[in-house]
């Protein structure tokens, strides 16, 4: 019934098919806008025979297991920061070194070369197919008792990281406790002690509410690591060629609309941080020659043979 309905207004029959993302950021962040954007271009590209089902706020998994399912094939699509995949890629511990892009220019022109298709290669050995790369700006810690001014304000505080080998090392190296936290955990980590201090992006310290917990944001800009819109290669290889052709430029539309966004995101939510009675280091006022100082010794420990150095070294000579 409701098919001859909808033949008599002229629509197709056919029901979409929906694919399932999973996205830990909440309603209203500017990545979930993002999907929602993607999905409004897909729907016209893919003639309404693709929809995405966008679940937020990490309502089906926590990043680390969402990625597990996108490797069983279990989950369609999922929205990851890159930084999570690399207890599984080489080449994003790696990336996720710190200070390692001069600019996000730098980071985008890298994404775009041979270290790309590196990434997009070893993704694929594990069931996962990179169908775009979001920007995600740099990250910088936040506290709740008093601001990092220099290295020495690390010792003693408990602070949260990502499921991230090369996170965990850092702040062991900068003096502190690394905490492993899910995203959506970390609100709750913070009003029960567990933890004194977390890293991320401005957007992300505002929106996920952790800005009113912990009252003092110093922008040290330690990272810039992007965040990954991953399809399973499963659900992938199910799919038509042309809503494969769909989804793929439907995803790198999406990728240039969050570019032109971001910048405006990251005003938004420091002056919504100022507002709120935050508390904002510059990198000027941070003692930052002894925090890099440290942060580069994780070279030492991650850069361990000849391949990793002339990669490191290709990245650094990528305009
Ligand atoms: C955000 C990112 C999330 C998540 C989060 C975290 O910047 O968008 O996907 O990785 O950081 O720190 O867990």
């Amino acid at each position: 019934m409701v098919g001859a309905f909808a033949s008599l207004a002229g629509m197709s029959t056919a029901h979409a098919r929906d694919l399932v993302l999973a996205e830990v950021q909440p309603q209203g962040h500017i990545l979930v806008q993002t999907e929602e954007f993607m999905n409004t271009r897909l729907a016209s590209r893919s003639k309404g025979s693709l929809q995405l089902q966008i679940k937020q706020g990490g309502q089906l998994c926590n990043e680390a297991a969402c990625w597990e399912k996108i490797k069983a094939g279990s989950l369609d699509v999922a929205r990851l920061n890159l930084a999570v995949l690399s207890n599984d890629l080489p080449a994003v511990k790696l990336v996720s070194l710190p200070y390692l892009f001069r600019s996000r220019d730098h980071m985008w022109h890298v994404l775009a070369g041979d270290f790309g298709k590196r990434i997009n290669s070893e993704a694929e050995k594990k069931g996962a197919v990179i169908l775009a790369y979001y920007d995600s700006g740099t990250r910088s810690f936040y506290t709740t008792k008093q601001p990092i001014r220099s290295l020495a304000d690390f010792s003693g505080l408990r602070i949260r990281v990502q499921d991230s080998p090369v996170y965990q090392d850092l702040i062991k190296m900068l003096g502190g406790t690394p905490v492993v936290v899910p995203y959506e955990k970390i609100d709750e980590a913070f009003r029960n002690g567990q933890i004194d201090g977390a890293e991320n992006n401005i957007p992300s310290y505002v929106s996920s509410g952790h800005s009113k917990t912990a009252r003092y944001f110093s922008r040290d800009e330690h990272s810039t690591v992007p965040e990954v819109l991953v399809i399973s290669a499963k659900t992938w290889a199910s799919l038509s060629p042309a809503d494969k052709q769909a989804l793929q430029a439907s995803a790198v539309e999406s990728a240039e609309y969050m570019q032109k966004q971001w910048a405006n995101s990251e005003v938004q939510a420091l002056a919504q941080a100022r507002k709120d009675g935050v508390t904002i280091t510059e990198k000027s006022q941070i003692a930052m020659t002894g925090i890099e100082g440290f942060a580069v010794k994780l070279y030492t420990k991650y850069v361990t043979n000849a391949d990793d150095l002339n990669t490191i070294l290709a990245i650094q000579r990528v305009k």
